[in-house]
């Protein structure tokens, strides 16, 4: 597995990632470790009657030692806990662990990723600034500035970033943020960070990255000149399919302190026991990216070479449109995959209706595979000239690859493309 680091050729040569080729920074009070240690051990958080997992604090509220502790608190002088809503030990623990996963300052837990999404745009946005996005990122990451955010007068430009001349082209002296899904949801576009990042910054806009396709584990973009990074939890980070959260993770004090106080306020936090799931979850992202990248490449192969598909971006493979940028910014493909078949939309909705093993159901990052119809599920709300500038075709099927036994999901798929006339 290559590490895109330095002056090393990157290459998808193995699929497994070790603990000799990632390595943490320095993050905070925490000592560095290798990766899957980190998910394991998180960041030395101890629980003070020993338990080895970190417990649920179920509690809205927190008693203080006295008076001038409480004042303290509410100050800012004393790192004691207030209310949930703030802070709690469960959700910290998980926001201190993904934050060193990440190579970030600190991380603020929210209720879900679109919660991360919105919390950030409600930081750097405003009445008379401008969002510059991705035109193939999450419906509702759009939709949400085109419908909500507009009405408060702010500006929208939607290109396609993996396109550099078309950011460069869409920044106006008003642009305060910009926004980007690599690889994007659900076209896997990949968009160049640092290239980005460097324009972004010669004209002081921040740039907040969607990292939720690859997880840490895969690419870091603070690393690659990010100023934020996003995730919806509910995918590969806890990865069991069982709860919705969300997290931001900023490079910088200065960027976190001006975006915790709006989840906060917003009530945009996490629920302790969310949390706890989503920390038990991340303990195995290693074993379970790993498994299921390995999964993910035979069955891009297998449908690359099979009759009835059209096409197929997937970023381990040679024909995808990014895949040496791939090499370079991520450590491995990832489990992420779309394709379109000869016979269009009718032909992907036989084979969405004749899958018995994969799970017809969106989301993504789980244990199991799921098979989803972007333009009539997950972007649905997006209008027809929008979901067409950003490649989102009524004939384009997304695939997340689990875990299972890989030549069950083959199988399964096989037998589905063969319902097919
Ligand atoms: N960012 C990306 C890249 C996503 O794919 C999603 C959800 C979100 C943010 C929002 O996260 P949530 O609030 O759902 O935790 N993507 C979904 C999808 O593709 N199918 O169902 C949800």
């Amino acid at each position: 597995m290559h590490v895109a680091r330095g002056n090393e050729a990157p290459q998808y040569t193995s699929i497994r990632i070790t603990e000799k080729t990632i390595k943490l920074k320095y993050h905070m009070n925490h000592k560095p470790t290798g990766f899957n240690s980190t998910l394991v051990h998180g960041t030395g958080q101890k629980d003070p009657l020993g338990s080895v997992i970190t417990p649920i604090y179920q509690t809205s509220t927190f008693a203080f030692k006295n008076a001038d502790h409480g004042a303290a608190c509410f100050a800012g002088e004393s790192d004691g806990y207030i209310y949930t809503r703030i802070g709690n030990p469960t959700i910290r623990d998980l926001e201190k662990t993904i934050a060193a996963l990440e190579h970030g300052f600190d991380g603020i837990g929210c209720s879900s990723g679109m919660g991360a999404v919105t919390t950030v745009y409600m930081a750097y946005l405003g009445a008379g600034k401008h969002i510059l996005s991705h035109n193939a990122v999450y419906g509702p990451a759009r939709g949400v500035i085109e419908g909500a955010f507009s009405k408060f007068g702010v500006e929208s430009t939607y290109v396609d970033t993996t396109d550099l001349e078309q950011v460069e082209a869409a920044i106006r002296p008003n642009t305060a943020l910009i926004y980007l899904e690599t690889p994007a949801n659900p076209t896997i576009g990949i968009s160049d960070i640092p290239a980005i990042c460097k324009i972004a910054h010669k004209h002081n806009i921040p740039v907040c990255v969607d990292n939720t396709f690859c997880s840490p584990y895969l690419q870091n973009p603070l690393d690659l000149g990010a100023d934020i990074v996003v995730h919806s939890l509910t995918k590969f980070l806890n990865g069991h399919a069982d709860i919705v959260g969300g997290i931001i993770v900023t490079k910088t004090e200065a960027d976190y302190k001006k975006v915790r106080p709006l989840m906060v306020t917003m009530g945009c936090n996490m629920d302790p026991h969310q949390a706890f799931l989503t920390r038990r979850g991340l303990k195995t992202m290693g074993i379970r990216i790993d498994r299921a990248q390995e999964n993910a490449v035979k069955v891009a192969e297998f449908l690359e070479s099979h009759p009835k598909i059209d096409w197929i971006v997937y970023p381990g493979l040679k024909s995808h449109p990014q895949y040496e940028l791939g090499r370079r910014l991520m450590r491995g493909p990832g489990a992420m995959m779309s394709f379109g078949l000869k016979g269009g939309l009718e032909s992907g909705k036989k084979l969405m209706d004749s899958v018995q093993l994969c799970v017809l159901a969106v989301s993504l990052g789980g244990i199991e595979t799921l098979i989803q119809h972007p333009a009539s599920m997950t972007h649905s709300k997006l209008s027809a000239s929008a979901k067409k500038e950003g490649g989102i075709s009524d004939e384009l099927v997304r695939l997340s690859i689990g875990i299972e036994e890989v030549a069950d999901i083959i199988a399964d798929l096989d037998q589905a493309l063969a319902q097919i006339n």
